[in-house]
């Protein structure tokens, strides 16, 4: 295991969830971290509590990672004692609706393609290249069991977390003889905000989505982030599929009636 101790970890989306608790993690492991969402407040909460927790150096960053005239002026311009980022967890991504392909929303579909692959995409294509001129440097995407498996009504956003994993091969092959290292984490069902932005803040509709199963939580996906990060430097960790026990697959869930 490698100690990621004074390292710099830039996450995308860490306003909630699994960005979040891994912002948790890596400051538990003596990271700074640049914490970047839309949501500041958010950001400079959990910056203030992981500073008295862990005495966590933290950089909030306040930006949209779908509007290219935003995302990459802000990562152009980080102070100057923040731009050398070893570790890029691309977490910022969301679903949006479940409709019927011929009733959904194209808005719908272009904000989850615009976040899950476009932002993606200009925060990696910003970053990489001072990661290739010092010769270090970890990309971490998330993409999603839905990225393997479409099912009824996930069209776009499974075809969004479908691009995630050819994008992040894609990487792997053109990093080819390089030090850096790409890997694809790819959870099943993670109770976060994500039902909530799915269903435009129908909570009841949102509860229903983790009735009577166990799902992970964003400190299970946290973790298995972190160990990623911690493989020795000749160990890529190229794709890890985690599941709830009770989850077989996108479509098979096992439900109990007397679990909440
Ligand atoms: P949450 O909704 O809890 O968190 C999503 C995070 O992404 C928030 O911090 C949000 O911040 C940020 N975000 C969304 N849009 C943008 C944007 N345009 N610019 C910057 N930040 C943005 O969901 P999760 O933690 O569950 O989702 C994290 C990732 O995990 C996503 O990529 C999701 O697809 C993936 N995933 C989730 C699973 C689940 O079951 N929950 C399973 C598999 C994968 P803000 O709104 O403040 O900008
Ligand atoms: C989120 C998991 O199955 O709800 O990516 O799409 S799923």
């Amino acid at each position: 295991m490698v100690l990621l101790a004074g390292q710099t970890v830039l996450i995308t989306g860490a306003s909630s969830g699994i960005g979040q608790a891994s912002a948790v993690v890596f400051a538990e492991a003596g990271c700074r971290l640049i914490l970047l969402a839309r949501r500041l407040s958010r950001l400079e909460e959990l910056a203030a509590s992981l500073k008295i927790q862990y005495q966590t150096e933290c950089l909030c960053l306040a930006a949209d990672v779908q509007k290219q005239d935003e995302i990459i002026p802000t990562l152009k311009s980080l102070p100057q004692d923040w731009q050398t980022i070893d570790i890029l967890i691309n977490n910022a991504g969301l679903s949006r609706g479940l409709e019927r392909f011929d009733q959904a929303s194209l808005s719908d579909w272009e904000e989850m393609i615009d976040t899950n692959i476009k932002g993606l995409l200009y925060v990696t294509h910003t970053l990489l290249p001072g990661m290739l001129a010092r010769g270090q440097g970890q990309i971490i995407n998330i993409g999603s069991i839905a990225g393997l498996q479409v099912y009824p009504g996930g069209h776009v956003y499974c075809g969004t977390k479908a691009a995630v994993q050819a994008i992040t091969e894609g990487l792997k092959q053109d990093l080819l003889g390089t030090p850096i290292r790409v890997s694809c984490i790819d959870p099943g069902l993670v109770e976060t905000e994500f039902s909530q932005v799915r269903f435009h803040g129908d909570t009841e509709r949102a509860e229903k989505v983790y009735q009577g199963l166990e799902p992970l939580t964003g400190m299970d996906v946290a973790e298995v982030i972190l160990f990623c990060a911690t493989r020795p430097a000749h160990v890529n960790l190229n794709q890890i599929i985690l599941m709830p026990t009770a989850q077989a697959s996108t479509t098979r869930v096992h439900r109990e009636a007397n679990l909440d």
